[in-house]
């Protein structure tokens, strides 16, 4: 405390003093902060007295994970302190399979999986749920609550609670409207945060995202959605111009935590005022519209193996956003596959030329390219060994629209 008060800073601090767990843990977060950047913090007795430990000391041994011992504190520390890359998702019980393999592959393709913390806004997610998805991470989740989310708002009511619904439709779940809460929800933790969504594979280092972004000051950082890279004709036309706006897929984005938080109340009134076609998305877009900045298609692929490649075409309102050659580049090693379009079976978007079926591997009938990918990485998950029920399967084929897709099929 002493210390502090003079301002001092060190190359490096050796923590060896009180063995108990919260005694480890006071030291190093009263001396952390005292720390040269680019220096070090030392801990001794790791793995005391298990390992080198004279037999003269007057204490008989204590076990690693007791609370009389350095290690549960050190690991603590850790845990808290040195995680970089913050990672944010928010999802249902009906999105926990999926979002298990967007969890695994994330780890297993990260260079430095115990630098991310992740943090899992629960939407109603059952105890046995949380259970199995803990198992595929090496640090403990951060379980962020929708409550969490409004709480922390900024004396503004959470969209999750403040949209009305139209009478002809059912009430919006809330998982449409948690991103807007973001910022709140993450308010104790760092400056930004990667947001995933729970129908994604990561096949890329998402530490490399992080380190390449980190000079960006935007309050979104995204890739142009494929589908709509000027946005769509169901933006009420107040709020939006094609001519001047870029329009944003918000499966997988950058967000300044603290833009997000100050944005809070603006974002959740322009959730209110309108009826939005793609929830969050649009409103996110609207709000920070001229104000993201575009990452690499890479990192968030989307309509691989179905509209992407209608995105290669030049149309009077939506601009090419590929070439056959740059698509093709993209489709052979994205970052993120994005298995985007409706989470449920829409036979309105099945007919439709962009989404000719549903594009999510576990409904059964994907014709994403990573499909198959996707489900060897379920099988390294607490799922291992789950398939789409075949009569589920023939079931969505039958009901198939057959122009394109008998086509696709054929391919
Ligand atoms: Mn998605």
């Amino acid at each position: 405390m002493e210390l502090q008060k003079s301002a001092a800073a060190y190359d490096i601090i050796y923590v060896d003093g009180d063995h108990s767990q919260k005694g480890v843990l006071t030291d190093a977060l009263l001396s952390w902060p005292m720390v040269k950047s680019g220096g070090y913090m030392l801990f001794d007795d790791y793995l005391w007295p298990t390992r080198g430990a004279p037999s003269s000391w007057p204490c008989s041994p204590v076990s690693t994970d007791s609370p009389n011992h350095p290690k549960p504190g050190i690991d603590h520390f850790l845990s808290t302190m040195c995680a970089e890359l913050e990672v944010l998702m928010a999802f249902d019980e009906a999105s926990v399979m999926p979002a298990a393999v967007a969890i695994c592959s994330m780890f297993r393709s990260c260079s430095s999986p115990q630098s991310i913390r992740l943090g899992i806004i629960s939407l109603g997610l059952q105890e046995e749920s949380k259970a199995k998805l803990q198992q595929l991470t090496p640090s403990p989740i951060d379980w962020l609550s929708k409550e969490q989310a409004s709480s922390h708002g900024r004396g503004s009511e959470h969209p999750t609670t403040a949209i009305p619904s139209s009478s002809s439709s059912p009430p919006t779940p809330a998982h449409t409207w948690v991103k807007l809460g973001l910022g709140a929800a993450a308010s104790h933790r760092t400056e930004r945060a990667l947001y995933l969504d729970a129908d994604v594979l990561v096949r890329g280092d998402v530490c490399e995202l992080w380190e390449s972004t980190k000079a960006l000051k935007a309050p979104v950082c995204a890739v142009p959605d494929f589908g709509h890279p000027r946005g769509h004709a169901g933006l009420p036309a107040d709020t939006w111009d094609p001519h001047l706006c870029a329009y944003f897929n918000a499966g997988v984005f950058i967000l300044d935590i603290a833009a997000f938080q100050s944005k809070q109340p603006q974002l959740s009134s322009l959730a209110a005022s309108y009826s939005w076609k793609y929830d969050d998305q649009d409103v996110l877009n609207v709000g920070f519209s001229k104000r993201w900045l575009p990452l690499d298609p890479t990192w968030n692929a989307q309509g691989l193996g179905s509209y992407a490649k209608f995105r290669t075409a030049t149309s009077a309102d939506q601009p090419a956003l590929f070439t056959p050659k740059s698509l093709h580049a993209l489709a052979s090693e994205p970052k993120i596959v994005h298995f985007c379009g409706s989470s449920k079976l829409d036979l309105e978007a099945m007919g439709s030329k962009f989404c000719p079926s549903t594009l999510k591997p576990w409904h059964g009938t994907c014709p994403n390219p990573f499909a198959g990918e996707w489900f060897m990485w379920l099988d390294q998950t607490p799922w291992k060994g789950w398939r789409p029920d075949k009569e589920w399967a023939i079931k969505i084929l039958q009901a198939q629209v057959p122009t394109m897709v008998v086509g696709r099929w054929n391919a």
